[in-house]
């Protein structure tokens, strides 16, 4: 377990942006605008497997070490996902989302797949300082890959990248030029990132004090038993939070929201 929150977010940052060249340079842009390299992170965001060796408890586990505690509960019936999200009691640091695909609500092939990748994973390894930013324990062939992009694109996703950071998000309200992820959206738009646009370009609103918005996956190479093929990685996000009518900032998740985001990392 690591020591350090601030260390272990840098490990992560640097190898989420090895593959999210576009997350370092939007990094920059938004820097730039801010004339200081202080971007505030809002969450950092992981997926898993819910099996014994790898369900959300094992992820949840480095950040509790650090004094993390588990705060909302979100269920997403469609994608067979469950997730929460933990805060830090100093609120300086990012939030962290993670999400576990109910693996025993899927097919019996897609099963089988899932639990020959997770059978070749030494089980401690989750216990180890770089868990969180360690990859894939196993080799996939990109016909599994393919069989599991058919039922359910989020396996494929964690079957090709493994544990990582899946995205990072900025929180809107700490830049200086301007706190409207609308705004934000324009830049991006103006510089030629792409957005996701499921469910509309920008995600929730003050009426449930949570406006999200997200580039497209970048891609980048993954190798398979065969061959190496590059594909969806990771995606970048962008969070305005409102106040609540009591005068306190709405710290949660927007499930209907997130339902959304998760889909950054389709291939289209
Ligand atoms: C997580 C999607 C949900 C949010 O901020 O609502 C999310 C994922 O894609 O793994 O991050
Ligand atoms: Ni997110």
């Amino acid at each position: 377990m690591h020591s350090n929150i601030d260390t272990l977010f840098a490990n992560m940052w640097e190898d989420y942006v090895k593959i999210t060249p576009s997350a370092h340079k939007i990094h920059t842009l938004l820097a730039g605008e801010e004339n200081n390299s202080n971007i505030v992170n809002d969450h950092v965001a992981f997926r898993t497997f819910a099996l014994d060796k790898t369900r959300l408890d094992k992820l949840a586990a480095h950040f509790l070490a650090l004094g993390y505690e588990a705060k909302g509960d979100y269920d997403f019936e469609a994608k067979k996902l469950t997730a929460k999200h933990f805060e830090h009691p100093d609120d300086t640091k990012p939030k962290v989302f993670i999400s576990e695909l109910r693996v025993d609500e899927l097919s019996d092939d897609v099963q089988a797949i899932i639990k020959k990748l997770v059978a070749q994973m030494p089980s401690d390894i989750t216990d180890a300082d770089n868990f969180l930013y360690s990859g894939k324990h196993w080799d996939v062939s990109k016909a599994e890959y393919d069989t599991l992009i058919n039922e359910s694109e989020y396996a494929a996703w964690m079957a090709a990248w493994g544990f990582r950071a899946n995205h990072f998000t900025v929180s809107v309200n700490h830049l200086s030029r301007t706190n409207e992820l609308n705004d934000v959206n324009t830049l991006l738009k103006e510089a030629g990132f792409v957005l996701n646009t499921s469910g509309g370009e920008i995600k929730g609103g003050p009426e449930v004090f949570l406006a999200q918005s997200s580039t497209m996956a970048d891609r980048s190479d993954v190798s398979f038993s065969e061959e190496t093929l590059s594909i969806p990685s990771c995606f970048y996000e962008f969070a305005q939070r409102y106040d609540m009518p009591n005068g306190e900032r709405y710290q949660g998740f927007v499930a209907a929201s997130a339902d959304k985001i998760f889909e950054s990392t389709n291939a289209k």
